[in-house]
């Protein structure tokens, strides 16, 4: 066997070819001393070594954090917005709210009854629903509940405790109109009741027009099964609708003839308006956006060039404008849109920034393809009501300090 250190690269082959991108930030002399004292790594680990399924670097430590409504069963955890980059949310950091905590759901023990206004109730199991053709699409997912704290007054730190109860994956799955066409749906059918199989069972009404439309049995999250947190072996996805409505664990759907008015309908998820009235279905997650970077809680290592970047999403449609204000919204610069740019999905926009070192707030502000513009909290007051919870689409201010720091500030 050859020694282990005879793989170590010679000082003589670092000479040859090493260093080449650094040489250029080298006087000639400093370099020819510099590559002499750079050590060989030797090997690296092996798959076997740490185990088959990947994990990060022990030196990335970007994570999600406990949610506001703390650890109890009813809770979750918040996506680190401010660390990702791109659309697509890893698996490992998507946001989870959950109403009875987290079940272990074997696979092939699992079932899906469908059943009420079809010519043909059926079980299946997730054999039979992997059979049928099946989607992959790109959407966010976004608790109705994203920013609740922030209603009265600025109080999340960074776009994680702001805004991190929205996640984007590619999820996949079968449409959930084949299998509907499947059993056959008869005449009076207009609405879907979703049921999970956790201990909260969580149960909502759906809108047939949006089963028949976009929705999906997913089994899939960025190519590989979906993590237990996410409703693994199955959850419906209803794109763009608020997140409650995008049922885990999913065992039971009824078609009926109207809403169900479930335990949720009728409290957490029915909306107070300014006129005291109650808006009980609010299905969309509207027009929004945050700055992501730079965002609260970093700070700005002096005047300079930045690149301001963040996230738009519409559940109404597809983004088609992000504006950026660097002064606290009195001129507004049109931000570049990375592709790809999807319906129902989370988009990425940049902007080339210089900072000249003085105090000031930057924002951004979303439009999506259906003509909605994303609000002031004083526009949305007017539309929600100064006391909503639920359904923050409100323009997020950053106050940047002269001393370069970052805080969540309204003023
Ligand atoms: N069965 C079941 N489905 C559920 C929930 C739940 O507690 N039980 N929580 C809902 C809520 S309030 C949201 S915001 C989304 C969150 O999905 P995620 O945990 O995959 O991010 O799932 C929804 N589906
Ligand atoms: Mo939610």
């Amino acid at each position: 066997m050859a020694d282990k250190t005879s793989l170590k690269p010679t000082r003589r082959r670092f000479i040859q070819a090493g260093v080449a991108s650094s040489a250029a930030l080298l006087s000639s002399t400093t370099m020819a001393q510099e590559t002499t004292l750079i050590p060989g790594r030797g090997p690296g680990r092996r798959v076997i070594d740490t185990g088959y399924y990947g994990v990060p670097s022990e030196f990335a430590k970007t994570q999600r954090m406990k949610g506001n409504r703390g650890p109890g069963l009813v809770g979750g955890s918040l996506t680190p917005l401010h660390e990702l980059e791109g659309m697509v949310t890893p698996a490992g950091l998507h946001f989870e709210v959950h109403h009875s905590g987290v079940p272990d759901i074997d696979p092939a023990e699992h079932k899906l009854l469908v059943h009420g206004l079809v010519d043909d109730a059926k079980i299946f199991t997730m054999e039979d629903l992997m059979r049928f053709p099946k989607v992959s699409r790109f959407h966010f997912l976004e608790c109705a509940g994203n920013g609740m704290g922030e209603w009265m007054s600025p109080r999340g730190q960074t776009a994680q405790q702001t805004h991190g109860l929205t996640s984007c994956s590619q999820w996949t799955g079968v449409p959930l109109k084949v299998i509907l066409n499947e059993l056959g749906l008869r005449g009076d059918a207009k609405w879907l009741l979703a049921e999970g199989d956790d201990g909260a069972r969580m149960t909502r009404s759906i809108p047939l027009w949006k089963a028949m439309d976009d929705a999906i049995l997913a089994y899939k999250q960025n190519g590989e099964w979906l993590r237990a947190e996410q409703g693994f072996p199955l959850r419906l996805l209803v794109p763009g609708f608020e997140g409650n409505m995008n049922v885990k664990w999913l065992r039971r759907l009824e078609v009926g003839d109207k809403p169900w008015w479930t335990h949720h309908e009728n409290t957490e998820y029915a909306d107070p308006r300014p006129d005291d009235m109650i808006r009980a279905f609010s299905f969309y997650m509207e027009c929004r956006s945050v700055i992501t970077s730079p965002s609260g809680g970093m700070t700005l290592d002096g005047p300079g060039y930045y690149e301001i970047s963040g996230l738009a999403w519409s559940g109404t449609g597809t983004i088609t404008k992000v504006e950026v204000s660097t002064d606290n919204g009195g001129s507004w610069q049109e931000a570049q849109l990375e592709a790809p740019v999807l319906p129902r999905c989370h988009t990425r926009f940049r902007m080339p920034w210089t900072w000249d070192g003085k105090e000031t707030i930057i924002m951004s502000r979303s439009t999506d393809d259906t003509g909605a513009v994303q609000p002031t909290y004083e526009e949305m007051y007017k539309i929600q009501g100064p006391i909503g919870m639920m359904h923050n689409t409100a323009i997020q201010n950053w106050k940047i300090a002269q001393t370069g720091e970052i805080t969540n500030d309204r003023s």
